[in-house]
């Protein structure tokens, strides 16, 4: 078993684990709680997986104690959770539901007196319904919204979190919830759903602005990043990946980092972005997340989308058949550096992690982790400064439309009796911060 994985990281560097509201928290009908699109999706028949639904998820709502427990036993700096929207405002706007923020007051309180750093994250995707029935993120409103909610939850509990995470992976809601319509809320615009990425970084600028106003020390957001390879040297496969990138990787990061979009996104973006929009983004990030699965290779393709993706071959793939790459990350991570040179604020990973087969001996991940770790560490030495490292994910839960078929825990969770039972990687974990 290796445990050096956690050493020859600088002073501080903070070690975590990450979750998120509606895969984890269940009680979705529970002291005031809306509905939110994940709820009206997964109840709509075909659209989950075996109709799984996040109804009850790990019961984290009920047992938050006992995963308080859970990470405490594993020694982590921090833990990175979201705030479920609908909780504090059911209907997405007015009055905060006080049962809801009472939640979120009692984990807070809970990580603290554990000496556990917490590290929200105020929408994860779960967004009220009755928000969506109003044009969701198409509607620019929603943004205005968003900075209003962030605000309520900043009121009641930044006497106590210091750092915020915003959006979590926009790039995702935006592609798989409005153009393709594969999550919550299942709609099928394709490139119409364009705006939907303008209306939440506006709503992370918005956000961003409430809780600094409110004395936070880091705000950020999170984007889901990945190195882009051409499948070939063909000037058409060269293209394909340009634009790939532009759409995965700099229509989330130009703007917080430079205040621009990239030019031909920008084009097609007349008309939605209105003046101050852009300052407003760029104003407050104090860091960047970053969540790192896996590299993408593209080639050239003729259809809606101007690229495909095809497989990388001669790697482990993971349960859920991603390519298993860690230079991946430290490509990414590297690449950042050289594309945004200072205005590359510091770097938290906020996910990696990875599925695999149900059983408590999960080799398989902490190979994965141990990996990325030192991805991430030869990074450091290459000069990117990057701060943290969150492992996605502390327990099973609802992995959106492939309900929970997918399992990233480092905690086994069995989803009738809602059992926790540490895997092989928790233990490694565990070693390697006890010998930090
Ligand atoms: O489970 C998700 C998470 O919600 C967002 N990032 C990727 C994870 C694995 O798919």
């Amino acid at each position: 078993m290796s445990v050096g994985s956690l050493s020859g990281f600088p002073d501080g560097f903070v070690v975590g684990v990450s979750t998120a509201s509606y895969q984890i928290e269940g009680a979705v009908r529970e002291d005031g709680r809306g509905p939110s699109i994940w709820d009206t999706f997964a109840h709509t028949p075909g659209r989950v997986l075996n109709g799984d639904t996040g109804d009850d998820a790990c019961d984290h709502y009920h047992r938050y104690a006992d995963d308080l427990g859970l990470m405490a036993e594993l020694g982590v700096d921090a833990y990175r959770f979201s705030i479920a929207w609908p909780r504090v405002q059911p209907e997405g706007s007015g009055e905060p539901n006080p049962g809801g923020l009472d939640f979120y007051d009692r984990l807070v309180d809970g990580l603290i007196e554990r000496g556990i750093t917490p590290l929200p994250t105020l929408f994860h995707w779960d967004l009220p319904q009755a928000l969506e029935d109003q044009g969701g993120w198409l509607n620019r409103e929603t943004a205005f919204r968003f900075g209003e909610y962030a605000a309520l939850v900043a009121d009641r509990l930044g006497d106590r979190v210091r750092r915020w995470i915003t959006l979590n992976e926009p790039i995702v809601h935006m592609a798989q919830g409005y153009a393709f319509g594969t999550h919550a809320p299942g709609r099928q615009l394709m490139l119409d759903a364009l705006p939907v990425a303008h209306h939440q970084l506006l709503g992370h600028g918005l956000a961003a602005r409430a809780i600094k106003d409110r004395g936070a020390g880091e705000v950020m957001i999170t984007n889901n990043c990945t190195p882009v390879e051409a499948a070939s040297s063909s000037e058409e496969d060269q293209i394909a990946a340009v634009v790939y990138d532009a759409f995965h990787n700099r229509l989330f990061n130009d703007p917080v980092l430079k205040g621009t979009y990239p030019e031909f996104l920008a084009a097609g973006l007349e008309g939605i972005v209105q003046a101050d929009d852009m300052t407003i983004i760029r104003a407050n990030n104090d860091a960047l997340g970053i969540n790192y699965y896996n590299p993408t290779r593209v080639r050239a393709a003729e259809g809606d989308l101007p690229f495909e993706t095809v497989p990388i071959e001669g790697v482990p793939t993971t349960a859920f058949g991603w390519p298993v790459v860690p230079d991946g990350l430290h490509a990414l991570l590297t690449g950042l550096k050289a594309t945004y040179g200072d205005d590359l604020p510091p770097i938290y990973i906020t996910e990696n992690g990875c599925s695999t087969a149900e059983g408590l001996d999960d080799q398989f991940r902490i190979d994965y982790l141990d990996g990325h770790l030192a991805a991430v560490r030869r990074a450091i030495t290459d000069g990117v400064d990057v701060r943290g490292y969150f492992v996605w994910s502390l327990m099973d839960n609802f992995e959106w439309a492939e309900g929970y078929s997918q399992r990233f825990g480092l905690v086994h969770i069995d989803f009738k009796t809602f059992a926790r039972t540490p895997r092989d990687s928790y233990r490694w974990l565990q070693s390697a911060l006890r010998d930090r």
